[in-house]
């Protein structure tokens, strides 16, 4: 792969916007991403593994929960530092944020907020060094779109619960230590369980063959009959709404990320326009690729300001369930778009692991299907500008 000479495009001097420590914490992860993620990536990503080298590294840049207080190992950071580190993680890959999105929003998130105050304890500090990864277990092989037609269930049995049931397509599966896994009670009401490796009855095979996210660890979560302490549930929210919640975070991550992953297209497909001569000159020069980039540029600093604002309301806790949803699908939308028009300016080179677009563009694939796909977030606008609920 070629050297990553990466410069954050700024068009319109939206470092203006952020605090000292707001770009301190993007500078320590960009150049973080040079130094561990671009060099070894691609490889990676064409063997289909997980790079288990760089988990010291993500937690020493804050990326396993950002905004996590620091008395439970978190980093203690605002809303706007958590999206700029989701930025430039995803800058490097998207199956690395990944990793950070489901430990930081769908793992520590719900320990921390529905959690008691021993599951606080035990679980977030060795989850905020990296010694635990977790996985987030909502999805299963008949319900994505609809969770809440889950059927994974458990039973009170008096000193245990007995979780039964099957997840899919969950990211980290198959080296997770703990699973928050989502589940009926025998009244139907969802509530969290945290499942450990080890447990009787608990497996994560996992899921091979992927174009897409494959320096990113899929699989399975299957629980035959396994017994869960009770003191495992999560006691502070249950119904839909808790791993909704959890999405809320998660989702404003990846509005962020999916920035990273459009900038790094933008500044790859601008070098090489400048040094790539057709007909005597720089392909830059020709119309129809200023188009292409005046466009990318345009909607990437679209994007950015939709980001930043986002992450004004969530700090003060205004920003609603559905502005979160416009802004995961605009800027994913806006990401895989540009992914595609990059890739062509290379020509022949764009298919090659020696630019990072390819594997941006089958990495969005998943991003924009993941957390709710893109036209789940148009009907969640939909249902909050008309009041009228298409799923329903
Ligand atoms: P609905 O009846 O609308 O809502 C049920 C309850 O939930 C509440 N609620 C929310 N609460 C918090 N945050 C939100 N975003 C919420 N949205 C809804 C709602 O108020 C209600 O509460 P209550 O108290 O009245 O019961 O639910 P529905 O069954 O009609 O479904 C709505 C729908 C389709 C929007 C929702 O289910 C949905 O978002 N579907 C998409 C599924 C999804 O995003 N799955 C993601 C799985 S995790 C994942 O992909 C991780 S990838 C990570 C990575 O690798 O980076
Ligand atoms: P379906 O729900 O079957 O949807 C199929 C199509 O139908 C989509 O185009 C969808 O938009 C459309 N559709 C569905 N309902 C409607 C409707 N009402 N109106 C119009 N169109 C509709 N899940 C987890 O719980 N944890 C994870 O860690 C996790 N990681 C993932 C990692 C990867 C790489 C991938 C690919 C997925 C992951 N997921 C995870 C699952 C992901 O959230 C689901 O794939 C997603 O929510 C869509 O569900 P589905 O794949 O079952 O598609």
């Amino acid at each position: 792969m070629k050297p990553d000479l990466f410069e954050a495009p700024d068009y319109y001097n939206l470092d203006e916007l952020l605090s000292e420590e707001h770009k301190l914490v993007r500078d320590a992860a960009r150049e973080w991403v040079k130094r561990d993620v671009s060099p070894i990536i691609e490889e990676a990503a064409q063997k289909a593994e997980f790079p288990k080298s760089i988990i010291g590294g993500l937690a020493e840049i804050g990326a396993f929960g950002p905004y996590i207080p620091e008395e439970y190992g978190g980093a203690g950071l605002d809303q706007i530092s958590y999206g700029l580190i989701m930025q430039e993680i995803e800058r490097g890959d998207s199956g690395v944020r990944s990793t950070a999105s489901v430990q930081s929003s769908l793992v520590m998130y719900p320990i921390w907020k529905y959690g008691n105050e021993e599951q606080r304890q035990k679980y977030l500090p060795k989850l905020a060094s990296g010694e635990w990864i977790g996985s987030f277990g909502l999805t299963e092989p008949d319900h994505g779109s609809n969770p809440g037609g889950m059927t994974t269930n458990f039973k009170d049995m008096g000193d245990h619960y007995l979780l039964n049931g099957a997840k899919m397509w969950i990211s980290n599966a198959p080296f997770c230590q703990i699973a928050v896994v989502w589940a009926k009670d025998e009244n139907g009401r969802i509530h969290g369980l945290i499942v450990e490796r080890g447990m009787e009855g608990f497996s994560t095979p996992e899921t091979h063959n992927k174009w897409s996210l494959r320096a990113s660890a899929t699989g399975e979560l299957i629980f035959d009959n396994v017994k869960v302490p009770k003191e495992n549930l999560l006691p502070n929210k249950s119904g839909l709404g808790a791993p909704l919640g959890c999405l809320d975070s998660a989702r404003f991550g990846i509005a962020w990320g999916a920035i990273g992953a459009a900038m790094d297209c933008y500044d790859t497909a601008l070098r090489y326009s400048k040094e790539r001569i057709q007909f005597g000159k720089p392909i830059g020069q020709f119309q129809l690729q200023q188009k292409k980039l005046a466009e990318m540029i345009t909607e990437i600093t679209k994007a950015q300001l939709l980001a930043w604002r986002l992450g004004v309301m969530r700090e003060n806790g205004t920003a609603t369930s559905a502005q979160i949803s416009m802004a995961k699908r605009n800027n994913v939308d806006m990401a895989i778009n540009i992914a595609r028009e990059a890739r062509q300016m290379l020509g022949g080179m764009g298919i090659t692991g020696e630019y990072s677009i390819m594997r941006h563009s089958m990495n969005l694939e998943s991003v924009i299907t993941y957390e709710g796909t893109h036209d789940i977030h148009l009907l969640i606008t939909g249902l909050d500008v008309t009041g009228l609920n298409a799923f329903k």
